[in-house]
Order: C-alpha cells, then sequence, then structure tokens
C-alpha cells in the first residue's frame, strides 16, 4: 500500500469531490448522535467514558488564544500590490523591480488600545499592517494612520500601553483614553506631544478604514544592487481621500453599530467596490538627514510631505474578504522584523525594540515557533531551512541531512545563496550607554507645526476632544501638567482648552528640554478636510421613505449617488418598505431606527404631507433628521417633509447643505455638493 499521504487529512467542514455528509470526530470516528451525551439510564449520571461529548468539549475550551495585547480588534482583508514605477536606482527588492507584477497581501486594520470585543469607533489610533508575499520572503509594513508615535524608545511601551487600557484596580474605561492613567503618563512624557496633537485630532475617529492614510512611521533604508543606501519613509495614500466622522457621531455609532467599520469593509468588498491605495515613498540621503531640524530616528517626527515629497510607486488594491475570520484575521502574525533584501532597518530605537516585540508575542499567542506553517503567515515563495520539530510542526522537510555545512549532494538541502539578505554595513561605533540623544530633544515644534496647519473646524474639534478627555481626568494635577504642555505649542489652544475646563487662570509652562521652533510651515498634507474625497465614490446616502414619497426624487437620487460610484440605502419606518407616489411598494434595507442618519455620508428625506405629519412625534424620525443638521451633513429633501422637520427643530435653519429637490434634477448637484463631505458653516450654528 506504501506510504500515508501526509498532506491529506485536517478538518473541513465542507465535503471535498467523492466525501459523504458524515460527521466525524476530530480523530475522523463517524458520529452517530452529537446531541445527547452517553448515561447511565434515560435520566442516569453522565458517563466520561463518552468520548465523542469529552472530545467535543475539550476541543470548545480550548477555542480562545491570547488576544493581541495590542491591536486586539482588528479586521483583516486579501488584496494585492501592483508596482506602477520600478526604483531599481534605490533597492534591488524585486518587489520594488517588476512593473505590473502583482504580488498578493494580506492587510489587518485595527484599533490600539481597545479589547476584542470593544466598538469600532472608539477615540483611538488605527493599525495599518500590510504583509506582502513577495518572491523572496515575507515583508511586514506594520504601520498605523498616523506617521508619528507617543515615544521614542521600544522601553517604554508596556507603560504607554498600562496607561492606555483600563486600570488594572477597576478594571475599566474600556477602549479609550479619557482617564486619568493615560493622560498622567503622557503629561509626564512631553516627547509624545506631537502625537497627542494628531490623537486629538478627527484622524482617530475615521469615517471608515477606506478613508484612511497609512504610515510606515520609521525611517527605513532601501539599498540597491550596488549597496548604496537612502533612507525612506512609506505611506498609503486612499485613491477616496481623507474622511472622518465627528466626535458626537462616533458615539452614537459605537451604540447603534460597534462594527462599523468592518461592515464597512465587508460591504465594499462584497460589493465589488475595493479600496485602494498608493504606496508612496519619501526618500532622502545623510545629506538631508544631517541638516533636517530633528533625528530623522526619531518615531515622534514627521518629514513634511512639502520638504520632501510622495512619490508614489505602486498600488495596493483590498480585494477580497477572509473564508474564515480565526485561521486569517486572528492568526495572521506581523513581524516589523520581516523585510527582503533591498529593504533594511535604520537606527531608530523604537523600530528596533519593535524587532524584538513582535516576534517574541507570536510565539506568547499563536503557541509555537511553527507559526509560520499557519497558511496566512506562510511564505508563497519556497521555504528551506533546517529548522524543524516544535509544537504543531506541518511542514518538516523530508531527507536525513538536517545541518550544514553538510557535503551530501547538491538537491538534498538547501544552500546559502549569493545576493541573499545582508544588512547595510552602517559603520557603528560608540559606548555602551542608557541616553537619549540630544537630538531627540525638540518636543514641540513639530506639534505646533500639526495644529496651525488645520482648518479653523479641525482646530475646534481639537481643542474640544482635549477639553473632553481632560474632563475625564479627575486629578487636577493632570489636567494642569497637560494645559501647560499645550502653551509649549498654542497658547490659543492652551486657552481655549482651560475654558473649557474651568480654570480661572493659565498653568505654568512645564521647562521644555529645547525650545520650540515657532516659524515651521503650515503643511497642507496634514489636514483631512484639506484632503478629501471631493466625491461621492465609495460612500453612503441614506433615503428616508415613506409611504407617498414622490417616487421620481428617489429614482433620480439613486440615479446620482449611484452614478457617482456611491452607495444607496432606503430606510423607512417599517422593514416591508413604503409605497411610493407612483402606487408601488420599495423595499427598505432599514427600518429606521436601525438606520439612523449617523450611519451615512449623507442623507435624504422623501414622504408626503400626511406621513411627515405622521412621523413627527416618532424619536427615531426627528433624531434622523436632527442628527444629520447637527453633524453638518448636505441633507436632500422634498418640501412635504416640512412637519417633521419642523418637530426636528431644522426648518428655519435650513442653510445651504439642504437641497430642495421639488425639482429631481437637482439630485445630482446635490450628490456633487456630497463631495465637500459636510456644510462646515453649520457647526457654529445653534438650534431651536
Ligand atoms: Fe506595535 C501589534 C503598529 C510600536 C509591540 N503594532 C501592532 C499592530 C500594529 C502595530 C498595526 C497590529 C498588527 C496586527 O494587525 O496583527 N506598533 C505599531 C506602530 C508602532 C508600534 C506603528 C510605532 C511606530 N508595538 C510598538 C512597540 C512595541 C510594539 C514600540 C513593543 C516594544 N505591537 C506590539 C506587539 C503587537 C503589536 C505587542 C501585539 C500583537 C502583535 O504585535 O502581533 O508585539
Amino acid at each position: 500500500m506504501g506510504k500515508l499521504d501526509l498532506s491529506k487529512g485536517g478538518a473541513n467542514h465542507q465535503k471535498a469531490t467523492g466525501e459523504d455528509d458524515r460527521m466525524t470526530t476530530a480523530q475522523g470516528h463517524p458520529v452517530a448522535d452529537d446531541q445527547n451525551w452517553l448515561t447511565a439510564g434515560p435520566r442516569g449520571p453522565q458517563l466520561l467514558e463518552d468520548h465523542i461529548a469529552r472530545e467535543k468539549i475539550f476541543h470548545f475550551d480550548h477555542e480562545r488564544i491570547p488576544e493581541r495585547v495590542v491591536h486586539a480588534r482588528g479586521y483583516g482583508v486579501h488584496g494585492h500590490f501592483e508596482l506602477k514605477e520600478a526604483i531599481p536606482e534605490l533597492s534591488r527588492a524585486a518587489i520594488f523591480n517588476e512593473v505590473g507584477v502583482k504580488t498578493p497581501t494580506f492587510t489587518r486594520f485595527s484599533t490600539v488600545a481597545g479589547n476584542k470585543g470593544s466598538p469600532d469607533l472608539a477615540r483611538d489610533v488605527r493599525g495599518f499592517a500590510t504583509k506582502f508575499y513577495t518572491s523572496e520572503g515575507n515583508w511586514d509594513l506594520v504601520g498605523n494612520n498616523i506617521p508619528v508615535f507617543f515615544i521614542q524608545d521600544a522601553i517604554k511601551f508596556p507603560d504607554l500601553i498600562h496607561a492606555a487600557k483600563p486600570a488594572p484596580d477597576r478594571g475599566f474605561p474600556q477602549a479609550q483614553t479619557a482617564h486619568d492613567n493615560f493622560w498622567d503618563f503622557i503629561s509626564l512624557s512631553p516627547e509624545a506631544m506631537n502625537m497627542v496633537m494628531w490623537i486629538m485630532s478627527d484622524r482617530t475617529i475615521p469615517r471608515s478604514f477606506r478613508f484612511m492614510e497609512g504610515f510606515g512611521v520609521h525611517t527605513f533604508r532601501l539599498v540597491n544592487a550596488e549597496g548604496k543606501s537612502h533612507f525612506v519613509k512609506f505611506h498609503w495614500k486612499p485613491k477616496l481621500g481623507l474622511q472622518s466622522v465627528i466626535w458626537n457621531e462616533a458615539l452614537k455609532v459605537n451604540g447603534m453599530d460597534p462594527d462599523f467599520h468592518r461592515r464597512d469593509m465587508w460591504d465594499a468588498i462584497d460589493a465589488g467596490d475595493y479600496p485602494q491605495w498608493d504606496l508612496g515613498i519619501q526618500v532622502f540621503d545623510e545629506e538631508f538627514a544631517e541638516q533636517f531640524p530633528f533625528d530623522v530616528l526619531d518615531a515622534t517626527k514627521i518629514i513634511p510631505e512639502e520638504d520632501v515629497p510622495v512619490r508614489i510607486i505602486g498600488t495596493l488594491t483590498l480585494d477580497a474578504n477572509v473564508d474564515n475570520f480565526f485561521a486569517e484575521t486572528e492568526q495572521v502574525a506581523f513581524c516589523t522584523q520581516n523585510i527582503v533584501p533591498g529593504i533594511d532597518h535604520s537606527n531608530d530605537p523604537l523600530l528596533q525594540g519593535r524587532n524584538f516585540s513582535y516576534l517574541d508575542t507570536q510565539l506568547k499567542r499563536l503557541g509555537s515557533p511553527n507559526f509560520t506553517h499557519i497558511p496566512i503567515n506562510a511564505p508563497k515563495c519556497p521555504v528551506r531551512h533546517y529548522q524543524q520539530d516544535g509544537h504543531m510542526a506541518m511542514t518538516n522537510p523530508k531527507g536525513r541531512v538536517n545541518y550544514e555545512p553538510n557535503s551530501w549532494d547538491q538537491g538534498e538541502g538547501p544552500r546559502e545563496t549569493p545576493g541573499g539578505f545582508e544588512s547595510y554595513p552602517e559603520q557603528v561605533e560608540g559606548p555602551k550607554l542608557r541616553a537619549r540623544s540630544e537630538t531627540f530633544a525638540d518636543h514641540y515644534s513639530q506639534a505646533r507645526q500639526f495644529y496651525i496647519s488645520q482648518t479653523p473646524v479641525e482646530q475646534t474639534h481639537m481643542a474640544n476632544a482635549l477639553t473632553f478627555e481632560l474632563s475625564k481626568c479627575q486629578e487636577m494635577r493632570v489636567r494642569t501638567r497637560m494645559v501647560g504642555h499645550l502653551r509649549h505649542i498654542d497658547e490659543g489652544l492652551a486657552k481655549e482648552v482651560a475654558d473649557g475646563l474651568g480654570f480661572t487662570e493659565l498653568p505654568e509652562k512645564p521647562k521644555a528640554a529645547k525650545d520650540p521652533i515657532t516659524d515651521l510651515k503650515e503643511s497642507p498634507a496634514l489636514s483631512i478636510v484639506k484632503n478629501g474625497p471631493g466625491s461621492f465614490k465609495g460612500r453612503k446616502l441614506g433615503i428616508y421613505i415613506a409611504e407617498g414619497g414622490d417616487a421620481k426624487v428617489v429614482s433620480a437620487l439613486k440615479k446620482a449617488a449611484e452614478g457617482a460610484g456611491g452607495m444607496v440605502e432606503i430606510v423607512a419606518p417599517h422593514v416591508g418598505g413604503a409605497k411610493l407616489s407612483d402606487g408601488k411598494v420599495m423595499e427598505a434595507d432599514e427600518k429606521i431606527d436601525g438606520g439612523p442618519s449617523v450611519t451615512y455620508d449623507a442623507v435624504a428625506v422623501v414622504m408626503s404631507e400626511d406621513s411627515a405629519s405622521r412621523y413627527n412625534a416618532d424619536k427615531p424620525s426627528i433624531d434622523f433628521v436632527n442628527d444629520a443638521f447637527a453633524h453638518a451633513k448636505f441633507v436632500a429633501y422634498v418640501p412635504a417633509v416640512k412637519p417633521l422637520f419642523e418637530a426636528a427643530g431644522v426648518w428655519n435653519y435650513m442653510d445651504e447643505g439642504f437641497f430642495d429637490l421639488s425639482d429631481a434634477d437637482r439630485s445630482e448637484a446635490f450628490i456633487e455638493a456630497c463631495g465637500n463631505v459636510r456644510f462646515w458653516d453649520r457647526e457654529s450654528v445653534k438650534q431651536d
């Protein structure tokens, strides 16, 4: 009969050709009864002898693996990277040299602080980690949607995360930084101030993963075939542009749909509307690094795009949802040390520490050094080495030789390869010491640059966010210390937050390790509003219909939104939909209390006057209109909705963000206006 084929076996819910539907245990024993534990008599005690029940419960008891200590809540998607411009002069990496080649990828988006079950719209940094399965092994770009970090040295990471996570005594708050421990730590860590500006901006409440940037954060090296090196920073630029929700929306969305971001990604990919990001590189040399006012090895600093432009070299397309969340999204193991020949690390002390941490964490999480055998982690190029055994070894090599050097014939075992990975031979010398370089001492200049680069609306949101977060700190010393730091960044901002917190005078500024540079230029690339979508592509219109609504208007709106590449959902008072003016019933995607306006980019309300009078005491209907107004959304309507709009307190305050569709042809103008995301002027208006 020969040897067993060891590649066969393993569980699968779906039957292969020729197999039957028979249920078995994990050992392959056919199961006749999966509903009743073996007992002694119909009402007697259960017997431990029942190997079928015991195996089932045993496996269930072990289903959970430790969640990631950070970035526990994440969402993974398959895709590919296509190189548009080869850069052999900069890097010899195959992935950067073959234009048109599609490298398979797996990207996992995440929040940092919350546990696996926390809501998607927590105010938090988003992880943006991509594994490229290149022909020369896996390259993992493990970045965030913010280009700087809280700390400069990895040794501080456990403290940062302890401070951000729920307090160890009470076990709350979950998935938020609005508490004493976090701000205590931050206010004692001036190096965090640039990051503080970023996290208090709307970057931490993105509308969707599809509308946010990604950054490799650290300075890396690119090394060409001649061994010449350049420094590089990696950027992901979303083709859809940037868009965030506003804080009050985030609070409501979290209650309404805690899976808002993962659902959005699943739906877009399911609908074939594949999100794309351009991969950009900022390349610079030692000479630039020398004259740049900040240290390029300091992960709390950016290099403004206006100083070193971002050069686009390729595109990432996310085009397939996972088949199994656990097997793929949970088990994927990113490691910053996964780099390929032609890319190298820099001496950024945060990056160097990460290179230890990620490998270590995978062993804890996945339980074996053989986590690279799990399909989602396995390279898609040949893998040949002499590592063997260990828990769950799936791909132990065949043959006799498992050491080197060896004198077995060519082909018996792998050999070192000329042209394989070589570290850039950077000259290194100096005393062994624990010290922070003087060149890392500027903590406020770029924080200020970020703040002054925002539009007034965004600056107000930042002041509000800071006030909110600090208002949740019970310790006065924490609040005052933070406001003291803000004074180094912008006196106006410090004053606004101090007023919000009810301070009677501004606290002292702490002594700065280095005096801030106050004349850095504004960088328009740092604002979300200045880099918005500009169209309705990839966005969602919610049309609230009820009996007698003008069918022509609804169909014109649908046509305009879909024509612009957007999605449309119909909301109605009942799941069954509503009969419109043409006598036909239009089905609803959502019942009104399941489809509030906070879940849409823009809304329309189309109903008869009778219906509007009927629903003008209905809280979900009132909220739909009132929230759309309060969140500065563009709103389309027909005049018949007056009774509802009056009840919602908006009828007398309708501005140019409201579109009267008595003339259905105005639908296109409405959708075009939605390209501006929101009618921001409204934010300052007070309602009834
Ligand atoms: Fe980290 C996960 C991004 C600093 C230690 N990190 C993790 C993930 C992302 C980042 C996106 C989730 C990966 C996934 O989806 O599985 N981390 C960053 C960025 C940082 C950063 C952009 C700063 C520039 N991280 C950082 C430091 C340390 C870690 C300084 C430790 C010294 N990070 C980890 C970790 C995690 C992790 C504990 C948890 C789960 C995992 O690695 O696989 O090792």
